[in-house]
């Protein structure tokens, strides 16, 4: 669709106009909170469960991974600026029921587990590490619990703005923004080389969570996996194979409610079907459709069906590459296959 440039800017600042910056109180209150070790917060387990957290353990819990990774030191980042960074962030994902702010913390602690049980933090080195961090934390920012398609048939400003990966753009947006505002810029210290390299990988990271380029690059992914099986240390030389990495990690991580022990797995599916049958309801009321069947309450018996079918064709091919490219990982892989069998039995059983 055509759009005039006076069109486009007016759709621009209606979709900006909702950025807020959280409060130099807020921030000076967090700056002030002592931060408990990782061990305390479990967050180098790939079994992480955030069910028991505070909103202010899982900011504390953010400010020990930047802790943890040198990222805090390395980069000369202010520490009341990286609080309030952290609130904003925290205060730019909305009420939904799946895509808030848990939902960019859990995949942010799985980035976090991964990185540094498989090691591959020395693969990418300390830039690309701060890049996936803040990338994940990120990567749903003002999410409204609407996917793409429904972007388009609702024929939303962000829809007319960005033709593809509509949602991922605008989180990318939502990024940059938070990055740019007085009072957050964590990343003002960095030179300008430095700053730009993180801002590309930022980018690539966030367009990798729609499903839509993981299918674009999961057969080059899988390929690779097949002909170099591990993450041997010279595969920090090559930009395309660690991009290719960063991508399906990206992927990875934002899927990984399905690798989670089942109790976890199943709380978490029940959000993902709350969130899918209120698009539903919205595409009913407001667009005069009828939903898809995951999208359409009266087809809530066929959820366990549609996991299986979701674990058959998006998630194992990538948790069983990851099993291969690190031993570390094969607890991924099998919890997704004995999750797999839970929601057999659940789809037997009406
Ligand atoms: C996934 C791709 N989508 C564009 C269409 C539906 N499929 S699906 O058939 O594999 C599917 C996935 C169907 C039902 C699902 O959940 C029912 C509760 C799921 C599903 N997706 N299940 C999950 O546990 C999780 Br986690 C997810 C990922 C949710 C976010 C996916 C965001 C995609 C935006 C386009
Ligand atoms: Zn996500």
């Amino acid at each position: 669709k055509a759009i005039t440039a006076m069109a486009k800017q007016s759709v621009t600042l209606d979709v900006l106009s909702y950025h807020a910056s959280a409060s130099l109180d807020d921030a000076q209150r967090l700056r002030t909170l002592r931060i408990p070790s990782s061990a305390h917060f479990s967050l180098h387990e790939l079994a992480f469960d955030d069910i028991e957290m505070t909103d202010d353990d899982t900011l504390r819990a953010c400010l020990r991974m930047f802790l943890d990774l040198d990222f805090v030191e390395r980069f000369h980042i202010d520490y009341s600026v990286l609080c309030r960074w952290l609130l904003s962030v925290k205060k730019n994902y909305r009420n939904v029921t799946y895509h808030n702010w848990r939902h960019a913390f859990n995949v942010a602690q799985m980035m976090f587990a991964i990185l540094t049980e498989t090691q591959w933090w020395k693969i990418f080195g300390e830039l690309e590490c701060l890049a996936l961090i803040i990338g994940c934390l990120c990567h749903d920012l003002d999410h409204r619990g609407t996917n793409n398609s429904f972007q388009i048939k609702a024929s939303s400003p962000l829809a007319q703005l960005y033709s593809t990966s509509t949602m991922e753009h605008h989180h990318f947006d939502q990024c940059l923004m938070i990055l740019n505002s007085p009072g957050n810029q964590i990343l003002l210290n960095l030179s300008s080389d430095d700053y730009e390299k993180v801002v590309k990988v930022l980018e690539d990271a966030i367009l990798s969570t729609d499903l839509a380029v993981y299918f674009s690059k999961r057969k080059a992914f899988i390929e690779l996996v097949s002909t170099e099986r591990q993450v041997t240390p010279n595969w920090g030389e090559c930009e395309d194979r660690r991009g290719l990495l960063r991508a399906m990690l990206m992927t990875a991580c934002d899927l990984a409610a399905i690798t989670k022990p089942w109790p976890v797995e199943r709380r978490v599916a029940a959000l993902v079907a709350g969130e899918f049958f209120r698009q539903g309801d919205l595409e009913r009321q407001n667009l005069n459709l009828t939903p898809i069947d995951i999208m359409n309450r009266d087809k809530e018996d066929e959820l366990p069906a549609m996991q299986v079918k979701f674990i058959d064709t998006i998630c194992l091919p990538i948790y069983e590459a990851f099993a291969v490219l690190s031993p570390a990982l094969q607890p991924l892989l099998d919890r997704v296959k004995s999750n797999r069998g839970h929601w057999i039995d659940l789809s037997n059983n009406d």
